[in-house]
């Protein structure tokens, strides 16, 4: 069955609804970003620059990096948008347009997806400026309440031991991602849990003149132990988008990994001074490892 015209929806000249892009625009490896001035600090370092296009917060370069072709794409911020960046970038891969037919599976196009992105630590042992991968991602956000995820007994255990701890009315998901991706990209870097918030203020336990429900957020979140037969499990950062890209990424069979660079430290009070210095390094970094 043709999937309808108001489920995928494609523009007048054959580009997908929301990110604006062609099938032949993207390449297999995509670096993406929240910030969509973030998009040209990555391609200035190109080789070449063959396309540029943007809708809404949807920024995408398309060129190569020492040879290799390479795609980076902002996001926008919140597991919202990462929905449509997911959908959207399987679409141009694995359905084809003009039947409107998913491909077959011998035909389907994993691809490789890095998030750079910035992150609070949660831990007083991370540091502002260091670089984390992100092994296991944990999702307070409601986007998995609408797909038929499938998380492991570990995943499961430590969603409901957070739910228990922060006293939600839902369980929250838990992912853990591509270990060899995070391997490789992530080397020498801090390995850490990610939690992902549907909100910088309240989720993330910030006071500017609302209260919060649980005036000790911060340190459940900070205090949360899972033991498991692989050692003991602490949440180390939080950030906005995580999760999302991890669960939607084992649905649809992309490999994804997250790199955070540190830029606040909850347990300190800090906020970086040169914010930009760390995202820059994690840029290069990324670059020459993808
Ligand atoms: C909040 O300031 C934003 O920063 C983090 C969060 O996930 C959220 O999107 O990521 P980016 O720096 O990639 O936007
Ligand atoms: N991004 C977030 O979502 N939270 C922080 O504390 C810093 C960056």
């Amino acid at each position: 069955m043709p999937i309808p015209e108001s489920e995928l929806i494609v523009n007048r000249d054959g580009s997908i609804y929301h990110l604006n892009l062609l099938p032949d625009h993207i390449s297999d490896t995509i670096i993406t970003v929240g910030d969509p001035e973030r998009v040209p600090l990555v391609s200035q370092h190109f080789d070449s620059i063959e396309t540029q296009i943007h809708k809404r917060e949807f920024v995408t370069h398309v060129g190569y990096y020492k040879g290799k072709r390479l795609t980076v794409i902002s996001t926008g911020m919140g597991t919202d948008n990462i929905d449509i960046l997911i959908n959207e970038l399987d679409a141009l891969v694995n359905i084809d347009f003009v039947t409107r037919e998913p491909r077959p599976l011998e035909e389907r196009i994993a691809l490789r997806i890095v998030r750079v992105g910035t992150s609070g630590a949660l831990q007083a042992d991370i540091p502002i400026g260091s670089h984390l991968v992100t092994e296991h991602a944990v999702g307070l956000d409601s986007l998995m309440q609408f797909y038929p995820l499938v998380e492991t007994g570990l995943e499961v255990e430590v969603a409901t031991g957070i739910q228990q701890s922060l006293d939600l009315s839902y369980r929250p998901y838990c992912v853990r991602g591509n270990d060899l991706l995070r391997e490789q990209l992530g080397a020498g870097m801090v390995v850490g849990n990610t939690l992902t918030c549907p909100g910088f203020y309240g989720p993330q336990g910030r006071v500017l003149r609302l209260d919060l429900r649980q005036p000790d957020l911060i340190s459940r979140f900070q205090n949360f132990r899972y033991q498991s037969a692989e050692g003991e499990f602490r949440l180390t950062n939080f950030e906005m988008e995580t999760a999302g890209y991890y669960a939607l990424g084992r649905m649809l069979g992309h490999e994804v990994v997250s790199l955070n660079a540190i830029v606040a430290n909850r347990a300190t009070g800090e906020f970086a001074t040169n914010a930009e210095a760390t995202v820059n390094d994690l840029i290069m970094k990324t670059l020459d490892r993808v």
